[in-house]
């Protein structure tokens, strides 16, 4: 198939560029390296140095004999994003780009509304380019669990059965996002929704949990494949985070009591569940909702795993309760359906000690780069201006003024 991967340069895009194009797929990146200067901005850095895409590039094609084409451009830009379109063609289109992390949503109204200008109106563009270009090209949409929140009843993949007033109709469910970043991928979901009615767009929106891991087979070939690890407190999720922990000799930052729970999955089946959507594709005018997590935890329990995985390796870490920087509920019940995947050949990985080693084995690689300032949330949901310290630039590293500019801009 001619798949595109927008925002094929961070975490899950590069992870299943790879995967892709190792089955044999023609695979396009599109990316404008935004996330490389939000780090920036925020003075974070990945724990895995990663390299520039093009030598990424250059050295999967040294190493696999396997082509990928970029395009490097922002798709708010509908111009540059249909000019691709118009070229590649794609049978598929997996869309990845878009600003993802919750506390970046959070820090001020600036960024609250560049989030959702920039993933509102790149998915928009995204679905009139279609429409001009490729109209039968399959929209593969990475969405959030964290899109339904956390409500007292079981959460379905993506639609409901509704009995009111003595009638029943199969309804969207429910949405109850937790931060301007989840709003922004609900927003998404409506248009792609509505689009598929009134155009016969076909789409399918893979409400994603949080993913851990950074290895997967096609990154390991080589270590200028290495794919980011986020351990900082904006970007860094909660596993990663915790083995970075683990790896600086720092106390685990769980947040209240951890009584949160969410689904979770490894890297490696994110990229094997955005196969799987691509070769069972949706049919014209169908808008397809699969729930992309293969295990449910609360943040506790996933600290007491970390802690003992720990203890395993000889290493002796403490769990610490910080005051909960987010609005979110600590104690409820979840209950997420995630079938669907399985249903089309899904077999997870779930995690495992041996996995847990791997993840810390990795973090203790690298430990000489974490800063452990970046484990203290700085961003708080009920404040209004949020202040992050700008540490100074690495070296070589560069801030293109369109970036400036547009976290800036009002
Ligand atoms: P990431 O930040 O590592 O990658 C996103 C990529 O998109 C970056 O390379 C960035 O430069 C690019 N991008 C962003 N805006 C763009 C624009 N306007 N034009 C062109 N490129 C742009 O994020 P990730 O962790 O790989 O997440 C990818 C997607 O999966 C996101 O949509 C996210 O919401 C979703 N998701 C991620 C997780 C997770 O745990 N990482 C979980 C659930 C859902
Ligand atoms: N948490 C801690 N300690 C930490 C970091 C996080 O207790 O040091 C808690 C948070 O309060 C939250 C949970 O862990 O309850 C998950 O936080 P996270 O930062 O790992 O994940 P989240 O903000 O939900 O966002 C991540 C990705 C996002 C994706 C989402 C999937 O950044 O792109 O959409 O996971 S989901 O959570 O299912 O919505």
């Amino acid at each position: 198939m001619r798949i595109c991967v927008l925002g094929g340069d961070g975490y899950c895009g590069w992870a299943t560029s790879l995967y892709l194009s190792k089955k044999g797929h023609q695979v396009s990146i599109v990316d404008n390296f935004s996330r490389r200067q939000w780090d920036y901005e925020l003075g974070v850095q990945t724990l895995t140095p990663i390299q520039p895409l093009a030598d990424r590039l250059r050295v999967w094609q040294e190493r696999t004999g396997e082509q990928i084409q970029l395009f490097t451009g922002d798709v708010t830009d509908y111009d540059f994003l249909s000019s691709v379109l118009a070229e590649v063609r794609p049978d598929a289109i997996v869309h990845f780009a878009e600003q993802r992390s919750a506390p970046y949503s959070m820090i001020d109204r600036k960024h609250a509304v560049f989030t959702q200008v920039n993933n509102v109106v790149g998915t928009l563009n995204l679905l009139f380019a279609i429409r001009q270009w490729a109209p039968d090209c399959h929209l593969v949409k990475l969405g959030t669990m964290g899109e339904y929140g956390t409500p007292n009843i079981d959460i379905e993949e993506g639609y409901i059965r509704i009995e009111h007033n003595g009638r029943s109709d199969v309804l969207p469910y429910p949405k109850q996002p937790g931060s301007f970043y989840h709003l922004s991928k609900v927003h998404d979901s409506h248009n792609i929704m509505f689009t598929c009615k009134i155009w016969g767009m076909r789409a399918t929106d893979l409400n994603q949990g949080v993913v851990y891991g950074t290895m997967t087979n096609e990154t390991m070939l080589d270590e200028a494949l290495i794919n980011r690890f986020d351990y900082d407190d904006v970007f860094g999720t909660v596993l990663n985070r915790f083995c970075a922990q683990v790896a600086a000799g720092h106390p685990l930052t769980v947040y209240g009591r951890g009584g949160q729970t969410r689904g979770f999955l490894d890297i490696r089946d994110t990229v094997r569940c955005i196969e799987l959507a691509c070769m069972n594709p949706a049919k014209p005018g169908e808008c397809r909702v699969f729930n992309q997590f293969t295990e449910q935890f609360s943040v506790l329990e996933l600290a007491q795993m970390v802690k003992a995985g720990a203890r395993k390796l000889g290493l002796t870490v403490h769990i610490d309760h910080l005051p909960a920087p987010r609005v979110e509920a600590e104690e409820h019940y979840y209950n997420a359906k995630h079938s669907r995947l399985l249903d089309l050949g899904l077999r997870p990985n779930y995690l495992s000690d041996s996995l847990l080693d791997s993840l810390i084995n990795i973090a203790i690689k690298y430990r000489d780069r974490i800063d452990p300032a970046l484990f203290v949330p700085q961003v708080k949901w009920r404040d209004s201006e949020n202040v992050r310290t700008r540490t100074p630039p690495a070296a070589g590293a560069s801030f293109p003024a369109s970036a400036a500019a547009a976290i800036a801009g009002d």
